[in-house]
């Protein structure tokens, strides 16, 4: 059963890796997608594609998740305009840096919380009163594994993850009573342009993550997102964590050389 045909489903962070495997997933079922980044190129040229490839309506808008008053303003549109969205998968998120807490550039700690922490909540703040008046909405937040459980160097990005695992559990328990659902998917090494960004641009140290085992794609990730999306409306898919096999936790896994 297609349960997200027609849906407006609204994923921010759409211009790359897993939000943008999530819109060419949700385009091919026939939902109608709002996607929302910084980098405007690329959102309109995945737009045309997917207009081209599945002819579904998609919205476009260059939104910083860090500009409270601009996810507002953005909000307020779709408000105004009957378009708020059915599912918010808020996926856009980075890493910045990977240095001891003692060395840490705490303008990558800004970037980080900003984006992983506020950037969520003002996005989620915008849309959760106008879904709870319309009595239907189902909230995804892009976790990690590095909200389970710390590793050496991540520090502020685990911390920021393990926010967003207590967020998804505080909108879940300040929701009870609402049909509005609230849900985590929590993958471990995923191969997109996550580690280019959080290692500022150094192609060979990103690659040097994903070396000698099998990651993740974000079309698998996609898929998660997917189910949880699909469940029947009397079903809150709490936390879904996913790995890929050759990952056993944030330590174990296993390398083979090339
Ligand atoms: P990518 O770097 O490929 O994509 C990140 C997306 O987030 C981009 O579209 C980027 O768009 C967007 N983004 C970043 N900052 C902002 C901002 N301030 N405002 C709006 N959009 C922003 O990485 P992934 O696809 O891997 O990351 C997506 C999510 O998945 C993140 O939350 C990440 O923490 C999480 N994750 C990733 C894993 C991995 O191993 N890759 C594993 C577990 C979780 P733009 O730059 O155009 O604004
Ligand atoms: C991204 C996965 O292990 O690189 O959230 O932190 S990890």
């Amino acid at each position: 059963m297609n349960r997200v045909r027609n849906k407006r489903i609204l994923i921010t962070g759409a211009s790359s890796g897993i939000g943008a495997a999530c819109a060419r997933r949700f385009a091919a079922e026939g939902a109608e997608l709002v996607l929302w980044a910084r980098r405007e190129d690329r959102l309109e040229a995945l737009s045309e594609e997917l207009r081209r490839a599945a002819g579904v309506a998609v919205l476009t808008a260059h939104v910083d998740v860090r500009d409270r008053e601009a996810v507002q303003a953005e909000a307020e549109e779709l408000r105004v305009e009957g378009l708020v969205p059915v599912v918010l998968i808020n996926n856009a998120g980075l890493a910045s840096g990977l240095e001891p807490l003692q060395e840490g550039d705490p303008d990558d700690w800004d970037r980080m919380i900003d984006t992983n922490v506020k950037g969520l909540l003002y996005v989620s703040r915008a849309f959760l009163p106008e879904m709870i008046r319309l009595g239907r909405g189902h909230v995804v937040n892009v976790g990690s594994t590095a909200g389970h459980m710390v590793y050496p160097r991540g520090n502020v990005y685990n911390a920021s993850k393990y926010a967003v695992r207590a967020l998804t559990e505080g909108m879940n328990v300040d929701l009870a009573g609402t049909p509005i659902r609230v849900s985590s998917v929590d993958p471990g090494f995923v191969r997109t342009e996550f580690s280019l960004v959080r290692f500022h641009g150094d192609q060979e140290r990103a690659d040097a993550v994903y070396r000698g085992f099998q990651p993740l794609r974000a079309e698998d990730v996609a898929d998660a997102i997917h189910y949880v999306v699909s469940a029947p409306p009397h079903v809150n898919v709490f936390d879904l964590v996913l790995v890929p096999t050759a990952q056993r936790n944030v330590y174990v896994v296993d390398r083979r050389d090339d």
